[in-house]
């Protein structure tokens, strides 16, 4: 049995930033972060490794080394919650008691869901890849080396994803490449999407159906993936206006984005989430909204923004905020807008930064029209951003870009001030 006055459940992005924030606060061993793995990764990163811009090894760093050096870290995995006795008990059989409680375990990734799709993934030379997870990634430049001709499928399923732009940035970079390598005429580029738009903010969304028609690539709408027939190198779809309609498609290359959730550990403690399996939070202040000592940030809780570490690092001040009034007694009155981020890649030197809140409005930080492809995003994208991550997010100094927008909104640089 442990004691502590904050646990925070999960290192990965949005709990790191919480446990620097508050450990540095609070104090030394305040904090307790129950986390499992070794490795921390950027994931921000995997799409530029799946285009061959870099490595694997550049995107992670050991665990031990970014979490605050005031906390305590527990390298098990929560088992099981008890919000009604302020406990969580752990995969090493520990129970610990908490005051306050932070849920940052961010999402599942579902491959088994579709079936035939493990199988896929993991038989040499079937041509099916994913960016997003770290066994997988290293795959997908290799699917684009060894593709000449055909089909190349990218696909986007049936739920809440994290970095929803992601599976479209692969998809262009992928064309991009084609054409750098003379390959382009050979091999059609075609994005099945389970969304009926391309992008859920009309201002980029009217900039991405260009780009799509400009690069000829095919858009289908509304289609999942449903079954991996690797052997046939055949993907089977489902139409989602037309219940029970199918579509075999034969691919040279799949680019597959799994099924995700929230991790089943929280999704199967009923008493905390929501009827999604995400953790049921105030969308304004992120504090739970039956326990007034549990808050969730990033990808595993209920707030319906886009799921991102952009959003998570909006979300920090505020959950940061809100923590210390509760703790203090008072009632939490800090407010997050539903800031979301998405740097959608375009190729191999161009990007639109889509950045909007809750209400799918664009919130742009800089004084461009950034729905255009441009250079110093893309720059931005590949070197700023992980140095950001690194130095300022992890140590609970990043807290989103809200005031470098207001900086330039207040030098009447932008375009609304
Ligand atoms: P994570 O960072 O995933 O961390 C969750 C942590 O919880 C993990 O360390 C995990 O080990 C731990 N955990 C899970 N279960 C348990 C348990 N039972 N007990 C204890 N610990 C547990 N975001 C952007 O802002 N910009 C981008 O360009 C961008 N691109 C992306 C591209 C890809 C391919 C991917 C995969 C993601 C991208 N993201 C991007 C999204 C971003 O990485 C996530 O939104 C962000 O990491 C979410 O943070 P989180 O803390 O909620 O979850
Ligand atoms: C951001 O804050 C963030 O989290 C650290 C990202 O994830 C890596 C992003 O991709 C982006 C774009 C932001 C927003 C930052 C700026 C400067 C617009």
């Amino acid at each position: 049995r442990q004691e502590c006055q904050v646990l925070v459940v999960g290192g990965g992005t949005g709990g790191c930033a919480m446990a620097a924030k508050l450990s540095s606060r609070l104090g030394s061993n305040k904090v307790v972060v129950l986390e499992p793995e070794e490795k921390h990764y950027y994931q921000p990163m995997f799409t530029l490794i799946g285009g061959g811009m870099k490595r694997l090894d550049q995107s992670h760093r050991q665990m031990a080394d970014v979490l605050p050096k005031k906390a305590k870290w527990v390298k098990e995995k929560a088992l099981e919650f008890d919000p009604d006795n302020n406990t969580v008990s752990t995969s090493g059989g520990k129970t610990i008691k908490y005051d306050f409680l932070i849920i940052a375990t961010g999402l599942q990734l579902n491959y088994k869901k579709i079936p035939g799709l493990v199988e896929a993934l993991e038989t040499p030379g079937s041509n099916v890849c994913s960016i997003y997870s770290p066994k997988y990634v290293d795959q997908v430049y290799e699917c684009l080396r060894r593709t000449n001709k055909g089909n190349a499928i990218f696909t986007f399923p049936n739920c809440p994803i994290k970095c929803a732009g992601a599976p479209q940035k692969i998809a262009y970079i992928s064309e991009h490449y084609f054409r750098k390598m003379g390959r382009r005429n050979n091999v059609n580029i075609i994005y099945n999407t389970s969304l009926p738009v391309i992008f859920g903010v009309k201002h980029y969304a009217e900039a991405l159906m260009k780009l799509i028609k400009r690069r000829n690539i095919t858009l289908n709408v509304q289609r999942n993936l449903i079954e991996v027939r690797h052997r046939d190198n055949i993907a089977v779809f489902e139409d989602l206006t037309k219940p029970g309609v199918h579509y075999e498609e034969t691919y040279s290359m799949l680019h597959v984005t799994p099924p995700m959730s929230a991790p089943d550990v929280v999704a199967n403690c009923k008493k905390l989430v929501n009827p999604s399996g995400f953790v049921d939070v105030d969308q304004m202040t992120l504090q739970h909204n039956k326990y007034s000592n549990v808050f969730s940030i990033g990808d595993s809780s209920s707030s319906p923004n886009s799921k991102t570490a952009a959003a998570a690092a909006a979300q920090s001040p505020v959950v940061f905020r809100n923590v210390m009034a509760v703790i203090e007694g008072k009632a939490p009155t800090d407010i997050y807008d539903g800031y979301s981020s998405c740097p959608i890649v375009t190729g191999y030197s161009s990007c639109i930064l889509a950045e909007f809140d809750y209400n799918l409005t664009p919130v742009e930080t800089f004084p461009l029209d950034q729905s255009k492809e441009r250079y110093s995003m893309f720059f931005m994208k590949k070197e700023l951003m992980p140095l950001l991550y690194w130095k300022l997010m992890m140590n609970g100094y990043w807290n989103g870009p809200s005031l470098m927008r207001k900086m330039f909104s207040i030098l009447k640089f932008n375009k609304k001030p």
